[in-house]
């Protein structure tokens, strides 16, 4: 039995009606952990988990999901990184359609096709067949940021997004988020100056020229979503050195992979 088999096991008798599967938006009065649908806790067991990072442009994401999986490997759990969009090869040419200039002006709702067939394809070429073979998957954004972005920034309409997602393979939830936060000029900023630093001309400036109230809608929105699911999401401030974050980040996860304790210890 795996680490994360031991913590996901149901210990409470049948849900309240009318919760939903974990990670779904449910009631605030359905809070607590002890409420996670036994069926998604059952179909965990065997299978690797499912962690998602998400937050706004310069957050950190990236490197905190490559010192995380290192940790990972270091304890000996099996773990795959990937991103949305781009995580497959149709995805990195979608991925390039969606935030290159070659195209001026996508309409929202083309743009949410998208970013859904990009999920599509990542999901049943790689995040199903990993999470099946017992590796985690740590996905760099997933639907939380089509939420954010193309609902609460663009305005789309949060449900139909969701309605989009209620069949296979996009019914697909994580087993946790972590949320970035940061401030949107202090994240623009640092992603401005990690561009000048490595000298990248960025090809990817779509959301770069979005307005600071854009961003800020981004990140209220994940707010709300966190809020909406506590159980799911951890909010970790995105302020400090990457040490620090990466200490919060494995304080956060410890329960879904207690290797990670032993490798404070060691
Ligand atoms: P990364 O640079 O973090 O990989 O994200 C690429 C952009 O894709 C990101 N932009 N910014 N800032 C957010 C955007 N995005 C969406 O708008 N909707 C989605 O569903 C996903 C997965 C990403």
């Amino acid at each position: 039995m795996s680490a994360h088999d031991e913590i996901l096991e149901p210990d409470d008798g049948p849900l309240a009606s009318g919760t939903s599967r974990a990670g779904e938006p449910i009631e605030p009065a359905f809070r607590s952990a002890a409420q996670v649908d036994p069926r998604l806790l059952a179909s965990t067991r065997r299978q690797g988990c499912f962690v998602t990072f998400e937050g706004i442009e310069g957050s950190g994401k990236s490197t905190q999901i490559a010192r995380l999986a290192e940790r990972l490997d270091g304890a000996g759990e099996p773990t795959f990184v990937t991103r949305e969009p781009g995580g497959s090869p149709l995805g990195r040419r979608l991925r390039g359609l969606l935030l290159g200039g070659e195209i001026a002006r996508i309409e929202p709702l083309a743009e949410l096709c998208l970013y859904v067939a990009d999920r599509a394809q990542h999901l049943r070429e790689f995040v199903e067949p990993n999470l099946a073979s017992g590796t985690h998957v740590l996905c760099d954004r997933y639907l939380d940021a089509t939420l954010a972005y193309q609902g609460f920034a663009r305005g789309l309409d949060l449900d139909y997004i969701r309605l989009l997602h209620e069949k296979p393979p996009l019914d697909r939830r994580p087993h946790r988020t972590i949320l970035l936060d940061l401030d949107p000029e202090l994240g623009l900023d640092r992603a401005r100056r990690r561009n000048d630093e490595l000298g990248l001309e960025t090809t990817e400036g779509r959301f770069e020229r979005e307005t600071i109230a854009f961003h800020r809608r981004v990140r209220e929105g994940y707010l709300s979503l966190a809020e909406a699911e506590p159980f799911r999401f951890r909010i970790v401030a995105a302020e400090g050195t990457a040490e620090e974050i990466e200490a919060r980040v494995a304080d956060l996860l410890s329960d879904l992979f207690p290797g990670l304790d032993d490798e404070d210890a060691s």
